[in-house]
């Protein structure tokens, strides 16, 4: 398997995945700020032009969520799915809540304070978005009370894909006030199995251009 993808971004959500199955796979830097996502060859792979990708053998999953999700299903044995249908309907629940809830006003903060030219840039959704953040960040926060993860006792693909996004959301100071959610990110990433934390890879990133 190889997994296409950058630095500190959503190609760590796949990361946890393949690390947490102890996949075999090579990772193809895709450097975004010299624009190989735009590049003919990469856009075969994925037309939206963003990381990450997985390619396994013939099989072409770009969007992190569906990566993790695959490869769950690929390793059934490591339960990332729980063979129990209520029990992975609420892994579904979880991820599409961390999908759509949760990564969606965090993706409009960054958007909006760092990856928009200038002129474009929102203030006020910034506002708005922390808001809506906070607000469905409550939910899982009274969700955790008592957990270690989110569904069942063991890792499932709704930690994979939500772990990231409680790193997102700490390095915006939205886990404020959210001790629940605060201990699960430490415990989550307390594990061999995860990847580096976004600082850290945004700190290995810039240590390389200092070295280039
Ligand atoms: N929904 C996609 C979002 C992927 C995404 O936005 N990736 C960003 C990096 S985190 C990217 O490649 N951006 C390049 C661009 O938009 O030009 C996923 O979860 O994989």
């Amino acid at each position: 398997m190889k997994l296409y993808g950058f630095g500190p971004t959503r190609s760590l959500r796949a990361l946890w995945g393949l690390k947490e199955l102890g996949a075999d796979f090579e990772f193809e830097v895709v450097n975004l700020p010299a624009g190989e996502h735009g590049r003919p060859g990469f856009l075969r792979l994925n037309p939206a032009g963003k990381v990450p990708v997985l390619v396994d053998g013939d099989r072409v999953i770009p969007e992190s969520a569906a990566i993790v999700l695959y490869l769950a299903e690929k390793h059934p044995q490591m339960q990332l799915l729980p063979a129990d249908l209520g029990a992975r309907a609420q892994v579904y629940r979880w991820v599409m809540f961390a999908m759509t809830e949760l990564e969606q006003p965090l993706w409009r903060i960054t958007r909006h304070t760092a990856l928009l030219p200038q002129e474009k840039r929102l203030p006020q959704d910034i506002v708005l978005a922390r808001e809506d953040f906070a607000r469905m960040a409550s939910v899982l926060e009274q969700h955790m009370a008592g957990r270690r993860f989110i569904v069942g006792d063991g890792i499932t693909a709704a930690d994979c894909v939500t772990a990231y996004l409680m790193d997102w959301a700490n390095e915006q100071g939205l886990l404020e006030g959210k001790p629940n959610l605060q201990a699960y990110l430490a415990r989550m990433y307390d594990r061999s199995t995860a990847p580096p934390r976004i600082a850290e890879a945004a700190a290995s990133l810039r240590a390389a251009a200092a070295g280039s």
